[in-house]
């Protein structure tokens, strides 16, 4: 049963690109792919690798939400509709290759870093950016790094800079209502041109607990990813707990007693907020000429 519906679509799909969290096809029309998320979790560079039954389909689940609330409050996405439970439609974009994080409070590398205690308050959000390259272990550059070499131009990073501030105030927000203390997280965007060639930078690839820290308000108890990447305890537990302070999966969770997924349970996450989707508007940034990533 669960291949079936694992694979049901995947299989007559033409495959663009396999990452390590998900697998990008093309979509039914022109201008879209399709995200598929995978169980596989990687961390540190793909250094430490597993499989954990039940990881996409949450992260497909949580990402989906998110972004859907973030066009809710009018910061362009590239979610269009989610199409089974491990499947969502999404614009196609050209990715920055920039890795954006925002930081609220001091945890792993920026305490490796620099020394900073795990826990620190940040006195403002902290917004890095990373080189996204996995040859060179996706390094922290500086604004004037990616101007010098042109990966985003000063009209580009100013939005992204904006988009930024304006999703760590949302899901700030968003968190701390459901006892969860937003640490960091990272974004990507891309480019989408228009028919006229207008320009429109939307907010990419996803926004799940393996790219954000969460800590529960009361206990600091780790429900993200670095449960993983430190052998905190059981991941799908942590993601499982965010889901459903975000009402997304029932209180049983997704997993049945014999730590299966439970297909059934799984299969209702499809029944989301498309209806939301399909009101979406774009608006473009910028006119400009059409010129794709230079890298
Ligand atoms: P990685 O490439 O780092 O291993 P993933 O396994 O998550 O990461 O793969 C997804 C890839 O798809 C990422 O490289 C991401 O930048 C890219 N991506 C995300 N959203 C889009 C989009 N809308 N259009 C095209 N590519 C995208
Ligand atoms: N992140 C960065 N690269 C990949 C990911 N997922 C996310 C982490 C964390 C934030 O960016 O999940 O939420 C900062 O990561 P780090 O390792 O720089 O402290
Ligand atoms: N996803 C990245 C990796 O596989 C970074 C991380 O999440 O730790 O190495």
């Amino acid at each position: 049963m669960s291949s079936i519906l694992n694979d049901r679509s995947s299989a007559k799909r033409t495959k663009l690109y396999e990452g390590k969290a998900k697998i990008i096809y093309e979509g039914p029309e022109p201008g879209t792919v399709i995200q598929y998320f995978k169980d596989d979790a990687t961390a540190f560079n793909a250094q430490k690798k597993d499989t954990i039954a039940g990881k996409g389909v949450l992260n497909n689940r949580i990402s989906s939400h998110i972004m859907t609330k973030l066009e809710g409050i009018g910061i362009p996405t590239h979610f269009l509709r989610s199409i089974n439970m491990r499947e969502q439609l999404v614009r196609k974009v050209d990715v920055i290759p920039l890795e954006v994080v925002v930081r609220n409070i001091a945890a792993g590398s920026l305490c490796k870093r620099l020394g900073v205690a795990e826990g620190t308050y940040l006195s403002k959000p902290l917004v890095e950016f990373y080189y996204k390259d996995d040859k060179l272990g996706d390094p922290l550059i500086s604004e004037d790094h990616i101007l010098t070499f042109g990966w985003a131009d000063p009209y580009e990073m100013e939005e992204i800079v904006s988009m930024a501030w304006r999703v760590n105030d949302y899901m700030n927000g968003l968190f701390s209502g459901i006892g969860l203390k937003l640490v960091d997280f990272k974004l990507e965007f891309g480019r989408m041109w228009g028919e006229y060639d207008e320009l429109y930078l939307l907010l990419a690839d996803e926004i799940s607990p393996d790219n954000c820290r969460l800590w529960d308000a009361k206990t600091d108890e780790k429900l993200d990813k670095d449960r993983f990447r430190h052998d905190l305890g059981d991941l799908v537990d942590g993601y499982q707990t965010i889901a459903s302070r975000l009402g997304l999966i029932p209180e049983g969770g997704l997993m049945s007693a014999d730590g299966k997924l439970n297909e059934e349970v799984a299969a209702q996450l499809e029944d989301i907020e498309n209806d939301l989707a399909k009101k979406r508007k774009l608006r473009a940034v910028k006119k400009t000429p059409k010129q794709r990533n230079k890298v």
